[in-house]
């Protein structure tokens, strides 16, 4: 990564920043800012911070990044770059760290004379940081002195104060986001902890620790972590990949330079039939691909072809090999800086720049080109696998075909064991999958049926981590899901697109027992959408069923709970009425233990029920747990599920 480990020239003044609109847009209108003003657009707060410290590391000034999560839920980000200029700003007579810290857009990032590769979702400027905390305390050590500077709400308390004197430079920023702008102000260290790391993956040689003060270890100190790679993508990829087996010891990598976008891509295979291509642009994660995405499958699938061609290894098999049988198994990490990049797609993480395709395209062939002439025995490696890939994809190809040709000739082709509802638009039509045909049965009785569908399915489904992909299609209730939801399946080239037109249902519900059991059941469902119906999470179809996990009664009264909390909590409202009849405490473990009705009453009805949107937050971070949730390895496994044992929350 260029510059990130050394500290460069201060070549920066006042005047280079410019001056925008005032800050009572942000506090009117925070979402159109950060997003929301829940649990996401908090922790938006942090990355807007983290990414100006980040930009210093990227300009070559910054080596270390602190985070510190107070116990009132504070935040305090340390860096030790340049510091943000303090000279007097020529236009506004001011402190330039009042204007960077009170003015929209005034951070420098829209000046042309820096390069500035930050951006996207993020990129809102730490002035709305500023707006939106009801307290914020910005130091900075620069030009040998200490500077200081309070606000609340957005405005200074006073003019900034020099406070002491200094040898280093960097800057200093405790906030505390306001409750009045946000329904929570409780950061998740989990959320906090997975942005760090790929941060540091994604910036080489930058440390960055991280200090949780609401938490204490044994020994009554604040948990803290330290995420640092010296290898940057490679070593990411070797952490995607880590319960998997590589087919060749050292990840490829990949790096260059064109039009002023840089490319860096680190990639390797493993034995698995999925595949998992990460990328970032400004270290921004562009979970629905772009231009960048497509340039680096075209370059990979051209020159590997080229090389097998080449090579005299394709001649003696007679399969056509096309673009996914070479990314089959294939773990690959991009990462593009680009100035001004263009954000699209439903969730803006699409890149639309289309010179990136191009761009990233020529990196690409060049050095992998170079990489496969100059390593004959890994080439024959990866090349063998593709082979094998094109052969395994012909058996699934007449799999999907028989389920495709089996839906065409039976009529509706529904299966025999799906409750339809009435109801045709799929808009208005829910799919519950149930665990198990008993539950399944008492589903069927409480539902709705003018708009809820139910599907049992039988036992445990097939582990599609493990299982080579024709098989899946030979799966019972594999089969069952795909005909009930209606999905069909691309030609030719494409023959692996999912087509998400025909879907019957666009709410498709997976109701589990609270238990171990159905948590893996979940999991295993969970990871079928997530391999081979990516798209159905993408647009937001795929929900959770959250069953109460007690029933608390006295005498006529029943509640049901769906925390321990909310538990404790009632039996106490119960117990002070004064009756003297005693508050019993139901646990369910499965849905069988509910009636029709009380199933639902708790669980079903779209008035009262609890669903749990199922989302990508983070793709790597998505990949790495169903690798390791269902692949071999089974100490992490079990690591993960003791973590998260209270109630299993595979917030994908
Ligand atoms: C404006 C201009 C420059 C740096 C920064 C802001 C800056 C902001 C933050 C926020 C957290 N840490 C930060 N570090 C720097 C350029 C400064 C220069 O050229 O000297």
């Amino acid at each position: 990564m260029e510059g990130i480990a050394t500290k460069s020239e201060n070549t920066y003044s006042a005047g280079n920043i410019q001056v925008l609109e005032g800050l009572e847009a942000v506090r009117k209108r925070p979402a159109m800012y950060i997003g929301d003003i829940g649990v996401k657009g908090l922790h938006h707060l942090v990355w807007e911070v983290v990414d100006n410290a980040i930009d210093e590391a990227l300009a070559g000034h910054c080596t270390e990044i602190k985070l510190q999560v107070h116990e009132d839920n504070a935040i305090t980000v340390t860096d030790n770059g340049r510091g943000i200029p303090t000279d007097i700003h020529p236009k506004e007579k001011k402190s330039a760290l009042e204007v960077v810290m009170t003015v929209l857009h005034a951070g420098g990032k829209f000046d042309k004379d820096t390069y500035k590769v930050s951006g996207g979702l993020h990129g809102v400027g730490i002035s709305c940081v500023n707006a939106l905390s009801a307290y914020l305390k910005a130091t900075v050590h620069r030009n040998g002195k200490i500077y200081q500077q309070e606000y609340e709400r957005g405005k200074p308390l006073d003019a900034v104060k020099e406070i002491g004197t200094t040898t280093t430079t960097g800057t200093t920023i405790y906030f505390k986001a306001d409750p009045k702008i946000f329904t929570t102000t409780v950061y998740t260290y989990d959320t906090i902890a997975s942005r760090l790391r790929e941060l540091a993956y994604l910036n080489a040689g930058l440390r960055i620790y991280l200090e949780d003060r609401r938490e204490k270890d044994d020994h009554h100190q604040p948990v803290v972590e330290e995420f640092y790679s010296e290898e940057g993508l490679k070593a990411f990829v070797t952490y995607l990949d880590d319960m998997r087996e590589k087919l060749i010891p050292e990840s490829i990598f990949i790096e260059g330079e064109k039009n002023g976008i840089s490319v860096q891509v680190a990639l390797n295979y493993n034995t698995t039939f999925s595949e998992t291509v990460v990328s970032y642009v400004n270290n921004i994660n562009t979970i629905e691909g772009g231009t960048h995405v497509a340039g680096f499958r075209r370059a990979l699938t051209r020159t590997l072809k080229g090389y097998a061609e080449k090579s005299g290894l394709l001649e003696k098999t007679k399969v056509e090999i096309t673009g996914d049988d070479f990314r089959e198994g294939l773990t690959a990490v991009i990462s593009m800086k680009i100035a001004g990049p263009l954000f699209e797609g439903q969730t803006k993480t699409k890149l639309g720049n289309s010179e990136a395709s191009s761009t990233v395209d020529t990196c690409v062939s060049e050095v992998l080109g170079y990489y496969l002439e100059e390593h004959p025995k890994e080439a024959k490696t990866i090349v063998s696998k593709v082979i094998l890939a094109a052969q395994a994809r012909q058996a699934a190809r007449k799999a999907r075909e028989m389920v495709q040709r089996k839906n065409a000739l039976t009529g509706s082709g529904l299966p025999g064991k799906l409750a339809d509802c009435s109801e045709k638009d799929p808009a208005l039509s829910e799919l519950f999958l149930v665990e198990g045909d008993s539950a399944g049965g008492t589903a069927k009785q409480g539902r709705d049926r003018r708009f809820q569908a139910i599907l049992p399915l039988r036992g445990k489904i097939l582990n599609v981590e493990k299982a080579q992909e024709y098989k899946i299609y030979e799966n019972e209730e594999i089969k069952n899901m795909l005909t009930a939801l209606g999905i069909t399946f691309g030609v030719e080239e494409d023959a692996k697109a999912v087509n998400t037109e025909k879907l019957r249902y666009h709410k498709i519900i997976i109701m589990t027992d609270a238990d171990v059991d159905g948590s893996h059941i979940r999991t295993l469902i969970l990871t079928f959408f997530f391999r081979y119906m990516n798209e159905v999470i993408k647009k937001g179809y795929l929900y959770i069923a959250l069953p109460p996990l007690y029933l608390v009664k006295r005498g006529k009264v029943e509640r049901y709970c769906w925390t321990e909390k909310e538990r404790e909590a009632t039996i106490t409202e119960l117990a002070q009425d004064g009756k003297v009849e005693a508050v019993d405490v139901q646990r369910y473990k499965g849905l069988g233990e509910m009636n029709a009705e009380q199933l639902w009453d708790t669980t079903m009805d779209p008035e009262n029920r609890n669903l749990k949107l199922v989302t990508i937050a983070s793709a790597a971070e998505a990949d790495h747990l169903f690798s390791m949730l269902m692949g071999d390895e089974v100490a992490p496994r079990r690591a993960f599920i003791e973590k998260h044992s209270k109630y299993a929350n595979i917030d994908i």
